[in-house]
């Protein structure tokens, strides 16, 4: 474990001195936000993918958006799940789940905790994943709370070929019977992305899971989040705070690269290879 009274101004970026102690290292957690996933083309909340039609990302992202115009917000997601049909987990995203394998039989743990609701890590083959935020593919009933995994492209007929993010599209304004409704007999009610938006609580099962193994962690990486977002923002720092090791690999610094012990600058397919190849045998 690093000395944390030692540490220097800046985060080291020797790889070397990181694989040593990765090597160590029983219980890791792997935070990651929407820059693990820039790779494989999935549009990253604050570069300049962050847009749809002529809305950041956030603005969308909220509950007053639903209620206000539920027709523009269903465009918005359906969108971003047609558009996941074309993209493919990365070297980052493979690399983590490889690592999650390799070790297990070491009895070392893995664990990712992610900001994306792309579902790129279960893809690529992790296991051990928390979903802080929810997932692009499950919906929750506005009437009944019933939370399911829907893969449906589309997710119902109105939407079809609807979502196009180009500035000048117009809105498809369809009429809410018409959005996807629950199923659960009876019920029929609005059904929303089971995703947590800006001005929502996340959900406490998760917050509770993600806490026991920040708390438990030797070792964490966080990788590709712009570190703005709340609570998960924190969760880093925190850990850094007890003296743990964290690795930011960003491509550029954020709030908080100050406060790791190491930070790598470049795409994160490049340098979590690098800093995940052969975990298990590295001493
Ligand atoms: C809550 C799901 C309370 C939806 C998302 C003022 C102070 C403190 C807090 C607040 C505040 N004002 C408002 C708040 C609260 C708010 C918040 O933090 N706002 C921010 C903007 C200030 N937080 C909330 O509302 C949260 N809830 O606080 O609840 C509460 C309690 C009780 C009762 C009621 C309420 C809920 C936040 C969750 C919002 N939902 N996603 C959806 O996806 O549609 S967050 C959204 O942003 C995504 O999940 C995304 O992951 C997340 C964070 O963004 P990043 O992942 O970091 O992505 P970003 O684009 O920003 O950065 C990409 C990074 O990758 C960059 O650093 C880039 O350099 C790097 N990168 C790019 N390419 C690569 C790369 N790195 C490596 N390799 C590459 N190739
Ligand atoms: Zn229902």
């Amino acid at each position: 474990m690093a000395d944390k009274t030692a540490k220097s101004a800046r985060p080291s970026s020797d790889m070397t001195a990181f694989r040593k102690e990765f090597a160590k290292a029983k219980s890791i957690v792997i935070l990651t936000g929407a820059g693990v996933s820039a790779e494989s083309g999935v549009p990253t909340f604050r570069g300049a993918g962050g847009f749809w039609r002529k809305w950041q990302a956030q603005t969308l992202a909220t509950p007053e958006a639903f209620a206000d115009n539920p027709s523009l917000v269903w465009e918005f997601y359906h969108y971003r799940r047609e558009v996941m049909a074309s993209k493919y987990p990365n070297k980052a995203h493979e690399a983590i789940a490889e690592c999650e394998r390799r070790l297990k039989p070491q009895n070392r743990k893995v664990t990712v905790i992610t900001q994306n609701i792309d579902g790129l890590h279960k893809r690529a083959g992790s296991d051990s994943i928390i979903e802080l935020h929810g997932n692009l593919f499950k919906t929750r009933c506005v009437k009944c709370k019933d939370v399911a995994v829907n893969n449906d492209s589309p997710i119902c007929e109105a939407l079809r070929d609807k979502g196009e993010p180009d500035p000048s599209a117009v809105d498809a304004k369809i009429p809410v019977e018409n959005l996807p409704r629950c199923k659960i007999s009876g019920c029929g009610g609005l059904l929303r992305p089971h995703v947590v938006w800006f001005g929502e609580a996340l959900n406490t099962e998760v917050l509770d899971r993600a806490g026991e193994e920040l708390d438990k962690c030797d070792l964490c990486l966080v990788v590709g989040t712009s570190s703005v977002v709340y609570p998960a923002c924190m969760f880093a720092p925190n850990v850094a705070s007890r003296g743990i090791t964290v690795a930011e690999f960003n491509m550029e610094d954020t709030p908080v690269t100050n406060e790791f012990m190491y930070h790598f600058q470049g795409p994160a397919g490049e340098h979590l290879p690098a800093a995940l190849a052969k975990c298990d045998t590295e001493k």
